[in-house]
């Protein structure tokens, strides 16, 4: 069996024992402030995965969101990068709107990629030079749609920072329309199926967007920071995802215009 067999099947029995555990009690405790959360199914669904992979593949690296692998400094060998639950918020409020998201690298370059819509038994999923695929239904490549034609993803609580609104509201004003659906790694996936033509956000932690971004790589998408630098799994980021010619657009004729803020922004991340 392959890595990349195995890890789709380890994320299908994840996403089970998520639909189990969330029958019974959901026990919420808060983070670095009140508003960040993490749940019992958090812990036991990163646990879950940790514990497979180790046990199938010892010389494997997982980094993950609750406290698995944060003392990884290098991209050698094969490293998972895993967000339990990506979509905390809504996981807790809506108990929809979150996925499970899986990102493979092997020495630093991306092997596999997996976002898991468990509620909508939804499975995107790519190994790279393969095709990405949403259950098993092959997704096309990305076409060019303008700023003008698109749906941008974007979390409107940005919107009101004094640093960062003046520069992505004209973005909202330029696009057809903005929407938010509070899973970072999802709202990646719907831009490699068309469903949003961009996502943008100024701060993401790389199980955020690892899972995403091969997924999105692999139908010709692209996937920077907000100054058009690679994304790396061992930082947080900045990170716009859209097809290639929207990607350049956002980034010479929008962001570019806040160099210097952006500069700043990332100083935090290093
Ligand atoms: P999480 O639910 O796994 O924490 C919500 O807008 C998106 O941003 C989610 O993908 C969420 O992931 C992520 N997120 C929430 N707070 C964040 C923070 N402080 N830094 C980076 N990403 C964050
Ligand atoms: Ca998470």
């Amino acid at each position: 069996m392959t890595v990349y067999e195995y890890a789709k099947g380890l994320i299908l029995e994840a996403g089970n024992n998520v639909t189990k555990i969330m029958q019974q009690d959901i026990e919420i405790e808060t983070k670095s402030n009140p508003n960040d959360l993490v749940t019992n199914v958090d812990k036991a669904t990163e646990k879950f995965l940790f514990e497979n992979i180790k046990k199938t593949y010892p010389n494997h690296f997982v980094i993950g969101e609750e406290g698995h692998g944060h003392d990884v400094t290098h991209t050698n060998g094969v490293v998972w990068v895993v967000d339990p639950i990506d979509g905390t918020l809504n996981f807790v409020h809506q108990q929809e709107n979150f996925a499970i998201s899986i990102g493979i690298f092997k020495d630093g370059e991306p092997y596999a990629g997996f976002v898991y819509d468990v509620i909508n038994n939804k499975l995107y999923h790519c190994k790279v030079g393969e095709g990405a695929f949403e259950n098993e239904h092959l997704l096309q490549n990305l076409a060019h749609h303008t700023l003008e034609k698109s749906i941008i993803g974007i979390n409107p609580n940005w919107l009101t920072k004094p640093k960062l609104g003046p520069m992505l509201q004209p973005i909202v004003e330029d696009s057809r329309s903005a929407r938010a659906y509070g899973s970072a790694a999802l709202e990646i996936v719907f831009v490699a199926t068309g469903k949003l033509g961009a996502y943008i956000t100024p701060r993401l932690q790389p199980w955020d967007f690892a899972g995403g971004m091969i997924i999105l790589s692999e139908v010709r998408g692209k996937a920077t920071n907000m100054l058009g630098e690679p994304l790396s799994i061992l930082h947080p980021n900045s990170v716009v995802v859209a097809n290639a010619n929207l990607h350049d657009d956002l980034i010479n004729n929008y962001l570019g215009n806040y160099k210097d803020t952006l500069i700043k922004l990332h100083e935090r991340f290093k």
